[in-house]
């Protein structure tokens, strides 16, 4: 092989259980209010679809991820860190976890930096990157589960492998896209087919 392979991959719904932790606190705050289980959830936006469910549970939804260890709690998903862990550790590979912050940003990019540091180790932080949009930075690959990613730049040069989660189960993948179902899934052979 001749040049390095960079990798990037999303924290939310990807190695962070968002949703699961999202319901979890949201039914523990407002048990006498309407929710929407995980198999029901359609769209990126949670906030969207409590909106629609009611127009206040969409303030009431976002009050949820903007409290104080919201995301420090957040559960690690099955097989995520070993994953990123292998691949930090492969010949001629570079990682990055490329995520982005709320706008609220009291405890949300603090405790992003602590969850790594807690599940991959502090050796980890050089390699988190916050970013509003994904598409100003450089890789040949992004596993991610939200399925619009758009920024400023029109053509990313990383190839966008959209990540099963909940939400977008259902969501119909352009010709070229190609799905990562889960960590047990061949996420290796997706890295080869990008090495040259
Ligand atoms: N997020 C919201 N509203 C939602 C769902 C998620 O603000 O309804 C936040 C959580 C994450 C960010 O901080 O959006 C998504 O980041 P990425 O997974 O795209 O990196």
């Amino acid at each position: 092989g001749g040049k390095r392979l960079r990798v990037l991959v999303d924290m939310d719904g990807v190695l962070a259980d968002f949703e699961g932790g999202f319901l979890k606190k949201y039914r523990a705050k407002y048990p006498d209010e309407p929710y929407i289980t995980l198999e029901d959830r359609r769209g990126f936006w949670v906030s969207s679809q409590y909106g629609q469910l009611r127009s206040d549970l969409c303030e009431k939804a976002i009050s949820i991820w903007e409290s104080k260890d919201f995301f420090i709690e957040l559960d690690p998903l099955p097989g995520g860190l070993g994953a990123v862990k292998e691949m930090a550790k492969m010949e001629n590979t570079d990682v990055f976890l490329c995520t982005s912050p709320i706008k609220h940003y009291h405890h949300c990019p603090y405790e992003k930096y602590a969850w790594v540091e807690r599940h991959l180790g502090p050796d980890f932080l050089e390699h988190v990157i916050l970013t509003t949009d994904k598409t100003v930075v450089a890789a040949d690959l992004l596993i991610d589960d939200r399925p619009d990613i758009v920024g400023v730049e029109a053509g990313p040069v990383w190839e966008h492998v959209l990540f099963t989660a909940c939400h977008n189960k259902h969501h119909a993948l352009s010709p070229d896209q190609r799905r990562l179902l889960s960590w047990a899934d061949d996420w290796r052979a997706i890295l080869d087919s990008k090495r040259q």
